[in-house]
């Protein structure tokens, strides 16, 4: 397979500075080395241009932190992604902070009639304007993939919605607001919360989702939030919260993704190495990058 990696060095989507620095910490924890070794004709292209805010600490229009710099990145990246699957090429996506989901399947989604999501991460991220407690646009993208929230942000290659919230799986939520918690009832987005993974476990969780995407999407693309897991085991994440997914229940999950064959991309997002202990966080997201692309013998 032929896989094209893209950093996208954005922190502006929340509220502490160093998430900017993930996709240098994701390479320099060795992905490369990773994924070569799996023989993959791997390309870096490189980081997203962002550009920095005019005042950080200023909400802009409408609750919107950043609003005109996030929506820039997002087009950027957006087109970057757009342009890599017209080559055939599988793009594996570096955050950065989750806002950066808002161009991922902008770019992706318009070459599927039915793009399912699978959303690995402690937060729905289904807040808009409106609803959002802290005007953090990384609270916000799977909305905006939904086509609810600003314009400038649903509208990103000029068409919207980008996905059905029938083909969204959101797996480890643990911390949802209550904007979130409607909007999941009314729309009904499958969620997977960190009580059905205690009470099933991570196999059947992973066997029920994947069967439910096969049937009716036509490529998969994979969100992981690296605050999905225990903030014990990836320490490094601005909204860390307690009581989440293990390391090995990660990597059985990454394993059955890759059994599946359903994959059209991916992207590992919110590591922050400011808040980390040695590289651990973006380690995890190279282990578990690994595992999704068949490390299965390390
Ligand atoms: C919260 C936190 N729901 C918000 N969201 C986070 O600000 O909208 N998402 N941390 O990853
Ligand atoms: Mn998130
Ligand atoms: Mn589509
Ligand atoms: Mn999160």
């Amino acid at each position: 397979k032929d896989l094209s990696i893209i950093g996208v060095p954005m922190d502006l989507g929340q509220s502490r500075r160093g998430v900017d620095m993930g996709p240098s910490a994701i390479r320099y924890a060795g992905v490369e080395e990773t994924l070569e070794d799996l023989k993959y004709n791997l390309r870096d292209l490189g980081d997203v241009p962002i550009s920095r805010p005019d005042n950080k600490r200023e909400i802009q229009e409408g609750n919107l932190r950043n609003l005109k710099q996030v929506a820039d990145g997002n087009q950027k990246l957006a087109e970057m992604v757009d342009k890599e699957i017209n080559n055939n090429r599988f793009p594996l996506v570096l955050g950065g902070d989750h806002s950066i989901a808002i161009g991922s399947l902008a770019g992706i989604s318009r070459h599927y009639e039915n793009l399912g999501v699978i959303w690995y991460d402690a937060h729905g991220d289904l807040n808009s304007g409106e609803t959002s407690p802290s005007g953090n646009i990384h609270g916000m993208p799977l909305a905006v993939s939904l086509g609810i929230g600003h314009e400038k942000l649903t509208n990103i290659l000029g068409y919207s919605p980008k996905i059905k919230p029938e083909n969204i799986v959101i797996v480890g939520a643990r911390s949802l607001d209550p904007g979130e918690k409607e909007l999941i009832q009314e729309s009904g987005i499958k969620v997977y919360s960190m009580h059905e993974i205690d009470r099933m476990g991570m196999t059947s969780v992973m066997t029920e989702t994947i069967d439910y995407l096969k049937e009716r999407t036509d490529g998969v693309h994979l969100s992981l939030d690296l605050d999905g897991l225990d903030p014990e085991e990836a320490p490094g994440v601005g909204t860390p919260v307690i009581g989440g997914l293990s390391y090995r229940e990660s990597h059985l999950a990454m394993e059955m993704l890759e059994e599946s064959n359903l994959l059209t991309s991916a992207e590992f997002v919110e590591v922050n190495p400011i808040l980390d202990d040695k590289n651990k966080t973006a380690t995890m997201a190279v282990g578990l990058i690994g595992s999704l692309f068949g490390e299965k013998l390390k």
